[in-house]
């Protein structure tokens, strides 16, 4: 058993860099931090990144922006490596030249967070990896996000990118993106897709829930939908190399995948867009094991597993799918530092729930395991190229 295959690697686990702190400082409309006051008087910066943030936003601090509070955390938690990305809303409410200009100087930023990070002298790999950003908005060209692909694929602690749901307004599925998914698989980056838009905290309601509606169901259906989109728009057979990791553990996807199949054979307009089941695009998914439960992670590794079989046939194939083959494209994240616990207590549940979920899997044997909390991320992000 190798060395790196027994580390624990975060690769959910999100930064506001100093820089972008600053510009949300700057701003009045949402995105922005504010700076208040509480009952005792005590000044306290709020975030507001949601259009409908409840309680006038949520306490934030150097957890979010200090890169001191990252490694403590990881140290207190047992992480060893953490791929950082920034957290949303990234660019995506500016116009096109500012989003361009900052995210060149966020990726830099990123590199140097990394880089400049103690790291242990035994071995090659680092404590900090990231996911660099493109400038995803409306009116950027097609030439300005391949540059930026080209930047992050030069920076040597930058193994990926995180990208949101909307493209440059048409959504992920939009041709004008082609030349984009093209410079991102050659490049050999990940791409990290994660949701920042839900679905509206008043759909099919009324009562205040705070932000479990669109923290729960919201962000995972918004992942759901933009990777589905993916996939109608057959981006795997264009770009079979491309290596996409789902946040959430993939949303509904894995549980609506069957479904999705037989609506795409019964549609005219899509029935003969793909070269294969919809379920065998589910094999070429990597999913976060951001799910909190085995039964999910369990079930969400079946359907990877099942992928291989649809790769000629269309048909269901009976028998039960190996959980191991799943495994193998699932990976350990924590959300940090979104989701600390509402009391103070010595590790925060979102871990170590992730942690248990993953040891109680039925079916994964200690092998699968290990990957899972490390190894795959070793892998994917080719840490042992350093
Ligand atoms: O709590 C939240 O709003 C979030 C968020 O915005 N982004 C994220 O990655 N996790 C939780």
């Amino acid at each position: 058993m190798s060395f790196a295959s027994k580390l624990l690697v975060d690769i959910h686990t999100h930064v506001y860099l100093p820089r972008y702190t600053a510009l949300l400082r700057s701003r009045t409309s949402v995105p922005f931090i504010r700076t208040t006051s509480t009952p005792e008087g005590t000044p306290e910066d709020r975030l507001l990144i949601l259009d409908h943030e409840p309680s006038g936003g949520r306490p934030v601090g150097a957890q979010y922006w200090d890169r001191e509070e990252k490694l403590k955390f990881m140290d207190k938690h047992g992480i060893d490596v953490s791929i950082v990305s920034t957290a949303n809303p990234w660019l995506d409410f500016l116009p096109a030249p500012q989003a361009q200009a900052l995210a060149f100087e966020l990726n830099e930023d990123l590199e140097q967070y990394c880089s400049t990070a103690p790291s242990p002298t035994s071995h090659k790999i680092k404590r900090l990896y990231g996911f660099g950003l493109l400038p995803l908005v409306p009116e950027i060209t097609t030439s300005a996000l391949v540059d930026i692909v080209h930047q992050i694929g030069k920076l040597p602690h930058l193994r990926g990118l995180i990208m949101g749901t909307r493209g440059i307004g048409k959504g992920l599925d939009d041709e004008a993106l082609d030349p984009v998914w093209a410079a991102i698989e050659k490049a050999g980056l990940v791409v990290f897709l994660h949701p920042h838009y839900g679905v509206d905290v008043n759909a099919w309601g009324d009562k205040d829930n705070g932000h479990v509606l669109p923290l729960a169901l919201g962000f995972p259906f918004e992942t759901t939908t933009a990777a589905t989109r993916l996939i109608l728009s057959g981006i795997f057979d264009k770009f079979p190399s491309l290596r996409l990791l789902l946040a959430h553990s993939g949303g509904a996807l894995p549980v609506l995948s069957s479904r999705l199949a037989s609506c795409i054979d019964h549609d005219p307009i899509v029935a003969s867009r793909l070269k294969h089941d919809a379920r065998y695009y589910l094999g070429k998914l990597y999913l976060d094991a951001v799910a909190y439960g085995p039964e999910e992670l369990g079930f969400a590794s079946d359907v990877i597993s099942r992928a291989h079989r649809y790769k000629t046939t269309s048909s269901v194939v009976k028998g039960a799918a190996d959980r191991s083959i799943g495994s193998k494209r699932m990976l350990f994240g924590t959300d940090h530092p979104f989701f600390p616990p509402l009391s103070s207590t010595e590790k925060w549940k979102s871990v170590t729930e992730n942690l248990e979920a993953i040891e109680a899997v039925q079916g994964w044997n200690q092998e699968d395991k290990d990957a899972v909390r490390g190894g795959n991320a070793v892998s994917l992000f080719k840490l042992e190229n350093s």
